[in-house]
């Protein structure tokens, strides 16, 4: 039966889609009509397909919000915001489904998410506590599956890759792993299953909430063809906007472009956007998609010209990319320092390095002095930002005797970054950031 339709999707939720008020991208339609022009990669035999990767992707619903709903269930299907009261500076961490229908969504200003949504409850928030449920579910995962990568505090990736004849049809698998992690936890997750990491994880997120999706092997190119480019890769938006200016807009688009045509427009990374377009997704498991670049940044709860904030601050700025940089086993060609001042003036400012590096002190060294040359030490600062770009995997270092030392340092940081894995971020800050 499975193979006369390429999605497999659960019956409640597609009742549940139907009457869903918010726009989504269309679902591909049954038989493949929509992939014209699409290359399938040779739809497989039911042995063949025994053979394929099995990669599901869990992501559960509403995390945050899901959690505080746990706390007071009075909560349920009313519109909540958790991030801090509504007149604080800050961004918003989480939002209901019911805050969605008003646009709000993570990462927007606390102050815009009231002006959309006045009547939503706005929650602080309880870290420790999102955590811990993290905890519980990636325990409950690593029950399930051979290999689990938790990409987020509430996504995975499980690797059922030749355990379908233990675990037996991969779609009531989905259904008893997302009953057992609502039994267990109280919360509910969405599921994507498919051959590879991107296809999985679009389809979960079309799925939400309370959903499963399957793309049957073979259908991955039809079923990503109708997308926009953006909801299908972390592209960044110019990236986007660029390729829009084109006529691309959505992966069809990319697809019937081709390759050449891309990599004259994009460069390398043309090649592996087409290669994404046709659902030959290269991301392995541990290995994460490459990012493009790797950022982070910081809000002061009071404006400060304190040196002694700043500079702390933008130490634990570092470390963060420098080990999410080391994660992906990169280097990065390009240093970017963001400030914004009290006056809502943003500046930023990038060093390109004559060799790339993913070391702490390099990236740290650069930081300070931009920071030295473009801040006077007495505008008040709101927000600082770190970013890395220009990513690829090498080469480091050449010379020898500065090779011997950097090696040492960087087995020193690698140190710290898996001390950090197992015990969190926390548990080792270089001294600037103690103080
Ligand atoms: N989060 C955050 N800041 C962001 C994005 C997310 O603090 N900019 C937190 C809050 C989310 C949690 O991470 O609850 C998980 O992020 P998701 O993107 O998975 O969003 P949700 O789980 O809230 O919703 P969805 O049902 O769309 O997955
Ligand atoms: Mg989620």
């Amino acid at each position: 039966m499975e193979s006369y339709s390429y999605v497999q999707k659960e019956q409640i939720r597609l009742r549940h889609l139907t009457n869903t008020p918010h726009p989504r991208p269309p679902l591909p339609e049954i038989g493949g009509a929509r992939g014209e022009n699409i290359p399938e990669l040779c739809p497989a035999t039911p042995a063949q397909t025994a053979m394929l990767p099995v990669i599901f992707h869990v992501d559960m619903d509403a995390f945050f919000v899901s959690v505080e709903e746990l706390f007071d269930p009075t909560l349920k299907g009313k519109a909540v915001v958790v991030g801090g009261d509504a007149d604080q500076r800050g961004v918003v961490s989480a939002a209901s489904y019911e805050a969605r229908k008003f646009g709000v969504h993570s990462a927007m200003p606390l102050i815009t998410a009231k002006r959309l949504c006045p009547h939503a409850i706005f929650l602080p928030g309880r870290r420790s506590e999102y955590v811990q449920y993290s905890g519980q579910i990636q325990q409950l995962l690593c029950d399930y599956a051979p290999i689990v990568e938790m990409v987020s505090i509430d996504e995975a990736y499980l690797d059922f890759t030749g355990s379908e004849r233990l675990h037996g049809n991969l779609f009531q698998l989905a259904h008893r792993l997302r009953a057992h992690i609502q039994e267990k936890t109280g919360l509910s997750a969405s599921i994507g299953i498919s051959k590879t990491k991107l296809v999985s994880k679009v389809a979960s997120d079309l799925a939400k909430p309370r959903g499963i999706l399957r793309v049957l092997p073979g259908h991955e190119a039809s079923f990503l063809a109708p997308l926009r480019i953006g909801k299908f890769s972390n592209n960044g938006t110019t990236t986007e906007r660029r390729l829009n200016d084109l006529g691309i807009v959505s992966v069809r688009d990319l697809v019937l472009a081709g390759k050449e045509f891309l990599c004259e427009v994009l460069g390398h990374w043309g090649e592996s956007l087409y290669r994404k377009s046709i659902g030959l997704d290269t991301a392995h498991f541990f290995f994460h998609e490459e990012p493009k670049s790797i950022s982070h940044e910081h809000t002061f709860d009071q404006d400060t010209c304190d040196l002694e904030i700043v500079h702390s601050t933008l130490s634990h700025l570092v470390q963060k990319v420098a080990h999410r940089l080391r994660d992906h086993k990169m280097v990065a060609g390009r240093i970017t320092l963001k400030l914004r001042d009290f006056g809502f003036q943003t500046i930023t400012r990038t060093v390109s390095l004559e060799e790339p590096t993913q070391l702490d002190c390099d990236i740290q060294q650069r930081l300070m002095a931009l920071l030295k040359r473009h801040w006077n030490g007495r505008r008040r600062i709101r927000l600082i930002g770190v970013a890395l770009s220009s990513l690829g995997y090498g080469p480091l270092q050449q010379d020898l005797f500065e090779k011997a030392r950097r090696d040492k340092m960087a087995k020193l940081y690698q140190a710290a970054d898996q001390v950090r894995d197992k015990f969190g971020f926390a548990s080792v800050l270089s001294a600037r950031t103690i103080k």
